[in-house]
């Protein structure tokens, strides 16, 4: 039936189907900007974002076609020391995805500077890896000052061997272009790997589950937002789209916060996903929402394979 959200997108554009063409991975650190870096590259929303670290959890795939070339970008759960069966697997599938890609290009906030998490970032995926080319990337530029990005470019030089150090925000597009100008020049020459009109290859119900995750993200606090998932149950057209949703917790009292008193949080993280969700689909729907309980599904590889997680499709 439906209804994908990316079509259209670079339609009939581009009648070049030859050139640089290649996978490029975005890892590093959590929060430090790779999803949003996807999404400013693309011109639309690939993967969510928010302002808490690890928001992203699986590989999201987003194709950027243009008559100088076609870049497939692989944004990344951040890397970090994993505390949960789910967060190995978050770390595992940015590992993997450094493997598969042609180049990697490793972010730092460079308000924040080189800090120990990037430096095991950069540990962690350059053991993987130490052959193909990588870029280092400074982003947040624009709450930074001019020296101070000279300074954290060249700090980020000494971390390892870069082919290239680019500075830009993700936020605001600075600097993105000379970003896929220099990819443009380290990518294979070919065919492009993907029709011009593609943008992504996730499922509408994918989508649907992270948009809802990242309200959930946005409104509840502590270990709440770690400790939920969304899996998408059922899509129908009735008119409008009707959608039934289930975001889990791990534990009984964390089912009672997500509602909210007189359902008040669940009414607002639904009002926030649907909003976003008839935009994105040009359509009107209507989200019902649920909250179960599945006991520390965290840490156990059944429960996470149920909620989407080691599919064994995750690069
Ligand atoms: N000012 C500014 N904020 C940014 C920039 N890039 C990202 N951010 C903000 O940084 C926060 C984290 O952004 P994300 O894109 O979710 O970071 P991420 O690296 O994907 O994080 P994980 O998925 O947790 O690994 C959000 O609040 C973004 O709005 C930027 O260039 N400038
Ligand atoms: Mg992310």
């Amino acid at each position: 039936m439906i209804l994908d959200p990316y079509k259209g997108v670079n339609e009939e554009t581009v009648p070049l189907k030859e050139g640089p063409s290649g996978f490029v991975a975005l890892v590093g650190r959590p929060n430090v900007g790779k999803s949003t870096l996807i999404n400013t590259l693309l011109g639309k929303k690939v993967a969510i974002v928010t302002p808490k670290p690890q928001t992203t959890r699986n590989r999201v795939l987003g194709i950027y076609t243009s008559n100088d070339g076609q870049v497939v970008f692989l944004d990344t759960p951040g890397i970090h020391e994993p505390m949960h069966r789910l967060n190995e697997y978050m770390v595992e599938v940015a590992q993997k995805t450094v493997k598969a890609v042609d180049v990697v290009a490793l972010l730092i906030d460079g308000v924040r500077g080189i800090t120990h998490e990037d430096q095991l970032a950069i540990k962690k995926v350059f053991s993987t890896d130490e052959v193909k080319p990588w870029i280092g990337v400074v982003n947040k530029i624009d709450l930074m000052k001019e020296n101070q990005v000279v300074e954290r470019t060249s700090e980020l030089e000494a971390q390892a061997p870069f082919a290239r150090v680019v500075a830009l925000s993700a936020f605001t597009g600075e600097g993105v272009k000379g970003f896929i100008d220099v990819l443009f020049s380290l990518l294979p020459h070919g065919p492009y790997l993907f029709p011009p009109h593609m943008i992504t290859d996730q499922s509408i119900e994918f989508l649907i589950a992270e948009i809802v995750r990242e309200k959930v993200f946005f409104f509840t606090h502590e270990e709440i937002p770690y400790s939920t998932a969304v899996v998408v149950e059922k899509i129908e057209k009735k008119g409008l789209l009707v959608i039934r949703a289930v975001i889990y917790v791990e534990r009984f009292s964390q089912k009672g916060i997500l509602i909210g008193r007189k359902g008040q949080m669940l009414r607002l993280i639904g009002k926030e996903a649907r909003t976003e969700l008839e935009d994105l689909l040009g359509t009107r729907v209507y989200l019902d929402l649920w909250v179960k309980v599945k006991e520390k599904w965290r840490k156990k590889v059944g429960a996470l394979r149920e909620l989407g997680y080691y599919q064994g499709k995750e690069v």
